[in-house]
This record gives structure tokens, sequence and C-alpha cells, in this order.
């Protein structure tokens, strides 16, 4: 089965063990791709906590992706590792971590390319409308930014798999679906829906 399901969930929480409650939700509703997106944390609370995010995304068989800790994702190479624009380049971790998906992080043509060209298995490429869940948003991209990044990667002959990402609500996600989009990368509307509202959403996208 591909691990890159339509729906990926970004986590989202006031503390840790917030972070951690919201995971267990979103596995429990049905979502197997799961980003752990901590910031601005001491290390040994990252470690623990990804340990923690481990043990449930194993019991209900979804994927982790960790946001930027490539040195932890070398020890625990069941996980996958997400870059964004400032963490790094894909090409640089590849080596030591073949056997993980990573996806990196891009707002324009020019990134899609060059994480294609740096050897990415995804990219999350955002935002779609402004969001509080990410503070210095990249320019926001709106339906039109994304038709013409994918139309201009069609003709390249580009292929990847591109979440869109950024303030997305159920109404957008089967029209990016249709266009040409691989899936998307949602953090507050599946932290915020309930269990039963979110069983639905992910069912309709399997
Ligand atoms: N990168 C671009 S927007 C975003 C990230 C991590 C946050 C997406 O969260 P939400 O709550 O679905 O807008
Ligand atoms: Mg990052």
């Amino acid at each position: 089965m591909n691990k890159l399901t339509k729906i990926y969930y970004i986590s989202q929480g006031k503390s840790t063990a917030n972070h951690l409650l919201n995971i267990e939700k979103v596995c429990r509703s049905g979502c197997k791709l799961i980003q752990l997106r901590l910031k601005n944390l001491p290390l040994t609370e990252v470690l623990i906590t990804v340990q923690k995010a481990l043990e449930i995304c194993n019991k209900f068989n979804a994927l982790l992706i960790i946001n930027d800790y490539s040195n932890i994702v070398e020890q625990i190479p069941t996980t996958g590792l997400h870059l964004g624009q400032k963490d790094g380049k894909i090409s640089d971790v590849r080596n030591n971590l073949s056997d993980s998906i990573i996806g990196g992080t891009a707002n324009t043509l020019e990134d899609c390319i060059q994480l294609y060209k740096e050897g990415a298995d995804y990219i999350g490429l955002g935002p779609l409308r402004f969001t509080p869940t990410k503070t210095n948003l990249d320019p926001i991209l709106g339906y039109n930014g994304y038709k013409e990044i994918i139309h201009k990667l069609d003709i390249l002959k580009i292929k990847i798999p591109i979440y869109a990402i950024g303030g997305i609500v159920e109404n957008d996600i089967q029209p990016l679906l249709d266009m040409g989009l691989h899936g998307v990368a949602i953090s507050s509307l599946l932290t915020q829906q309930t269990i039963e509202q979110n069983k639905k959403l992910i069912k309709e996208y399997e």
C-alpha cells in the first residue's frame, strides 16, 4: 500500500501532551500519515515525544513523519522526515536515510523543481490561504497558484506527489485533488473536528 495517503495530518498542540492527544485522536479517526511538528523545544522533550508519538502511530499502523530532526530519524528508520525551507537540503541527508520517506516544503515552482532534483519523496506546497497555525507564512498561493505550478511541472514532466497545505477546509479537498494535487496536509480541521467527523472525511479519501 502507498504510504503517502491523500490525507496527511500535521500535529499541533499547546504542549507536547496535547500534540500526542491530537495525534492519537487523528490516528483513531483512521489517518495513516502523521507529521509530528514540534517547535522551539529542548531536545530531550522532543526525543521523549517522538517515542510516544511512535508508539501511538505503531498501534494504529500509521506512518510517523518527523519535522526538522534528521538525527532522530536516522536513529529510527521506520519514521520519515520533513524538512522546511530553512532546515537543510534533502540531498545532504538522503544517504543516511535510505529507508525513510523524506518530504520538503515549497512555495514556488522553483522550490518544487529543486526538491524534485534533491530526491524528495513528496512536496508540501503552500500555503493555500492564511492560517494562524504557522508563523512566518510564505506568500499565499490560492487555487490559481497551484493550478499554475502544477501545469508547469506537467510541461516539465516532473512527477512527484504534492500535498496542498495551509488553511485547508473540507470543501477544498476534492477541488485540489481534481487539480492534480496528490493530497492535502491538514492541521486545524482534523484537530478541531470530532473523531466521527474525521472518520467520515478520511474514509471518503482513502
Ligand atoms: N506549513 C504551511 S501552512 C502550515 C504549515 C505547517 C500549517 C497548516 O495548518 P492548518 O491549520 O491546516 O492551516
Ligand atoms: Mg521545519
